[in-house]
């Protein structure tokens, strides 16, 4: 436990004077809810629970005493299409220029992270490239419905406790139906201790172009694969074709020996007539 001091100290640092922070995350993750209780405020609007679409479709920017959040449409299994999420997360990029501090990725809590959930995240944050897990903390929702002490949930979920290692250990929960104070704060302390880790930098418009550029590179790569494919069968094909001529002409020449032999066989085995004994050859 830090003490209120620090506590104190962190939350009236100079690096909460210019925070920016961006909000990722499946839809329904929780990401507007978690805007408004960073912003102390009901600034986002959030979904109801039952619908499925997202309820984010461009991206939101509020401030309030000098701290930024960009909320952003969720992610990825919905309506909008993939190029049409790029776009506007490019948009959301361009929002928080110079550039996010951090990156908040928000998972729930209460739904099993399967293989399909992680595949979602992968997405997400190969969008914004290896540079962001740098600057990337995961925040977990719905701290109401844990039953447990976090470091058990994760030690449980082998999925979960993976990407936040991939996150450098980097996590927090909170419980947006309780806005309370304490949770923010200590989620600042964390904020703070990311960014002197990350020596005040933050995650850049440049490092969102370098990843996309190699997301289309990538893109590229199967067909490239494809070419390098039908040039190897191209050359298996030649080699098969030298191979059948091969064995052609060997089988001629062969015959053409059979035949030799065959002529001198026959002239060899001429048959013997005996005039009593029948027909038989000689060896
Ligand atoms: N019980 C509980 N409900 C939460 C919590 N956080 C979010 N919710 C609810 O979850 C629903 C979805 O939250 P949103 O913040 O709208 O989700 P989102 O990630 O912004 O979704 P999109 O805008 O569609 O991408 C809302 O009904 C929230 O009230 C939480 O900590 N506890
Ligand atoms: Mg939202």
């Amino acid at each position: 436990m830090k003490s209120m001091a620090y506590v104190e100290f962190v939350i009236g640092s100079s690096f909460l004077q210019d925070l920016r922070i961006m909000l990722i995350g499946k839809t329904g993750a929780g990401k507007s809810a978690s805007g408004n209780t960073i912003l102390k405020g009901k600034m986002f609007k959030e979904k109801h629970d039952f619908e499925s679409v997202p309820y984010t479709n461009t991206c939101q920017k509020h401030q309030q005493n000098g701290i930024t959040v960009i909320d952003t449409p969720g992610k990825f299994d919905t309506d909008i299409s993939e190029d049409q999420l790029k776009e506007e997360m490019e948009k959301c990029v361009n929002m928080s220029v110079p550039g996010p501090h951090v990156f908040l990725l928000v998972i729930r809590l209460d739904v099993r992270f399967t293989d399909e959930e992680k595949n979602t995240v992968k997405l997400i944050l190969k969008n914004f490239g290896e540079m962001a897990d740098d600057y990337t903390m995961v925040l977990f929702t719905r701290g109401d419905q844990l039953n447990k002490p976090i470091d058990k949930f994760l030690t449980e979920n082998i999925q979960m406790n993976e990407l936040v290692r991939q996150c450098k250990s980097r996590y927090h929960v909170f419980n947006n139906k309780n806005q309370k104070a304490k949770q923010v704060d200590e989620l600042f302390e964390k904020m703070v201790k990311m960014m002197m880790e990350n020596g005040r930098e933050h995650y850049t418009n440049m490092m969102y172009m370098e990843a996309q550029k190699r997301q289309r590179e990538e893109e590229e790569r199967p067909s490239l694969k494809e070419e390098n494919t039908i040039g190897l069968w191209g050359v298996v094909g030649v080699v098969i074709v030298i191979l059948i001529v091969i064995a052609i002409v060997m089988v001629c020449l062969s015959e053409g020996k059979t035949a030799d032999w065959k002529a001198q066989v026959g002239e060899a085995r001429r048959p013997i007539i005996k005039k009593d004994k029948g027909i038989f050859f000689k060896c």
